[in-house]
């Protein structure tokens, strides 16, 4: 009875603030949104999730982590920027995982997060997330929810047709979206036609540790490769690519790659590209770009140098790839979850254009072609299309699935989510969101068995929705139920970053998997000090090494003196604690890193450049027990000439 009264409280206070917030504008929340949807979202305190929502963050370079429905935040993984909460990129450990050819680079532009595969079907084991501004692919390892490997595409600027993986993760892709010279060189932007190529990368993956090899590469005409999917059942075996700027204009884009009723989008047969692989039908051009691996024994990653990729041009490779005729600058392509029909939402159109991949594979048989460019057929329009859900809305961006023959597109230009039926092509529903929606996700979305349910709008734009914070401003995302006929807006929750496309997962996949302490007998980390007794301090030159160990609530040792101004010091921290949830930080005045959060039986290396002579204190950054704030200690730091020897106390 109480805890009714107490649930009721809660639902009439979200209630009303939902509607004192709808109240200026009443177009912005529909009047249903009440006691109903408030419970279809609550989550009682001390309940799970349903789902687990992978969310880019764009601009921000991470990947954040939700539950839904309730839209908890639980976790924002370091992926492509430095982060100073857990020391990303700025600790010895992490910080090879942001090694590029162009130097160590903190900060990267993440887009399309995408869960493996088997069967089909999503089976969390890792999250690949590409970055767009410096071309790379990460992997994040679900059993820790943390970033494990990331590897540098070459021949690649503005990585944006990434990181779909194929339903056995054979393949995750990545494709450019600028096309630059092939080879890189220095020329005039105005020779730009025929000089400039666009090329797409198969990255195998190893099925026991999800390990990524650059495979090969195609080289495609120089068009814009805007973004990807991977066939599935009968189409299994393919790739589709959106292309805009087939105008291939290098100014003015906004006008002059506009000009062209039709682009394509791009089928790449990825088997038969195997095959010309086996076949040695490729080139092999020298390049230079990093493969940077986590080792979880060692704890430690490390940067691997490639100097070779293999090429495949279609121009001398038949049956490799067909461009499909698709209106008006394409942005999303889309594969429905039985593999037959392959959506393009052209940007600039009012319609979704859908193609029938069984009619693609007859037009093939029968030469149903209308030219071809740079040697690759353009397969007859009418030949392929299956049909057009007609004025739909106006700018669609991205279409997902449900398990019931739906599929849902987002309308950036009109603000609309608009559910239509497949095969029919009629509009079933629509509903405004709130604004300007970029992708959405279905959880199991990019599979072959969606699980439905939910669909969650990425907002580009959220103006009034918010108490405002200044000129910047939030992004959002919206939950619809998508269970009935008609969808129903449940909530509204803020994002890090620019989300673009999210991936979600049920909760039940990945939660008996996921890790609660890392096994101190499984340490290989090359300073791990497993006992307090071993812990030392040692000077190798101008390099301090203190090999230190935490336990509630102390550092071992916590006294240090003989430090040098001009010295580095290198803190080798292992969390000698094996229960879960219970880590130790370390933060020393004047550290221009960051600190560092060590996770039970983990080593990690937190380094300080002393500059001033004094006496100078550190202390853990973790309320780990009641005693916290006496978990601390100093190092007296002496003149550069000084004499005094190493010395430090053991408790
Ligand atoms: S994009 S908002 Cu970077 Cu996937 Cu379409
Ligand atoms: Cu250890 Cu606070």
């Amino acid at each position: 009875m109480k805890k009714s009264i107490k649930l009721s409280f809660i639902f009439i206070t979200i209630t009303s603030l939902l509607i004192s917030c709808s109240s200026k504008d009443s177009s912005k929340t529909n009047s249903a949104l009440g006691y109903n949807s408030a419970e279809k979202v609550y989550v009682p305190p001390g309940e799970y999730d349903e789902f687990y929502a992978f969310i880019s963050g764009g601009f921000s370079g991470q990947l954040s982590v939700y539950g839904l429905p309730s839209g908890r935040l639980f976790k924002i993984i370091p992926v492509f920027s430095v982060d100073g909460e857990k020391g990303f990129g700025f600790n010895e450990e992490t910080k090879n995982l942001l090694n590029t050819s162009f130097g160590f680079i903190p900060w990267g532009d993440s887009h399309h997060p995408d869960i493996s595969q088997t069967d089909g079907k999503l089976d969390g084991r890792w999250v690949f997330i590409n970055e767009n501004n410096t071309p790379r692919i990460a992997k994040v390892d679900l059993s820790v929810f943390e970033t494990t490997e990331i590897i540098e595409i070459p021949n690649t600027a503005g990585n944006h047709s990434s990181s779909y993986v194929t339903e056995n993760t054979e393949y995750v892709i990545a494709g450019t979206r600028f096309s630059i010279p092939f080879p890189q060189r220095d020329m005039p932007i105005k020779d730009y036609k025929g000089n400039f190529k666009g090329v797409l990368s198969f990255l195998e993956v190893d099925p026991d540790n999800g390990n990524m090899n650059l495979s090969f590469q195609i080289m495609m005409p120089g068009f814009d490769y805007d973004k990807a999917h991977p066939g599935r059942g009968d189409s299994h075996g393919w790739f589709f690519y959106t292309t805009y700027n087939t105008e291939e204009a290098y100014s003015l884009l906004e006008v002059n790659a506009s000009q062209n009723d039709k682009d394509f989008i791009a089928a790449v047969n990825w088997k038969k590209a195997e095959e010309y692989i086996k076949q040695g039908k490729f080139k092999t051009f020298k390049t230079n770009y990093a493969h940077n691996m986590y080792d979880e024994s060692t704890q430690t990653a490390t940067t691997k140098w490639i100097k070779e990729v293999k090429i495949l041009d279609p121009a001398d490779l038949p049956g490799l790839v067909y461009f499909l005729p698709t209106p008006k600058s394409p942005h999303g392509v889309d594969i429905d979850p039985s593999g037959e029909y392959i959506v393009g939402n052209g940007k600039l159109s009012a319609d979704v254009t859908v193609h029938s991949f069984s009619k693609m594979i007859k037009a093939i048989e029968e030469e149903k072609f209308s030219g071809e460019t740079y040697g690759i057929p353009i397969i007859d329009f009418e030949a392929v299309h299956a049909g057009s859900v007609k004025q739909a809305g106006l700018g669609p961006l991205h279409t997902e699935f449900d398990d019931n023959g739906y599929a849902y597109t987002s309308f950036f230009i009109s603000s609309e989510l608009v559910k239509w039926k497949l095969g029919t092509w009629e509009v079933i529903d629509r509903k405004p969101t709130f604004y300007s929606p970029g992708h959405l996700m279905i959880p199991g979305g990019n599979s072959g068995s969606p699980f439905g349910k939910y669909a969650l709008v990425m907002n580009k734009i959220t103006k009034d929705r918010y108490l405002p914070t200044g000129p910047e401003v939030t992004q959002s995302a919206q939950l619809y139920d998508i269970t009935g006929d008609k969808m129903e807006l449940l909530l509204d929750f803020p994002t890090v970053g620019e989300p673009h496309y999210a991936a979600g997962i049920p909760a039940d996949i990945i939660k008996p998997q996921s890790k609660k302490i890392y096994k101190l007998e499984e340490n290989k980390h090359k300073y791990a000090t497993l006992s307090p007794s071993d812990t030392k301090v040692v000077r190798k030159g101008k390099e301090v090494h203190i090999y230190m160990t935490t336990i509630r609530s102390h550092f071992t040792p916590d006294n240090i003196e003989g430090v040098r101004v001009g010295d580095k010091v290198y803190f080798h921290v292992t969390n000698l604690e094996q229960d879960y949830d219970v880590p130790h930080g370390v933060a020393m005045i004047g550290a221009n890193t960051s600190e560092i959060l060590v996770m039970p039986g983990q080593t990690e290396t937190f380094t300080w450049e002393p500059k001033k002579v004094g006496v100078w204190p550190f202390y853990c950054t973790d309320f780990c027990s009641a005693l916290h704030q006496e978990m601390q200690g100093y190092i007296r730091v002496s003149p550069r000439n000084s004499n005094i020897k190493l010395s430090w106390s053991l408790d």
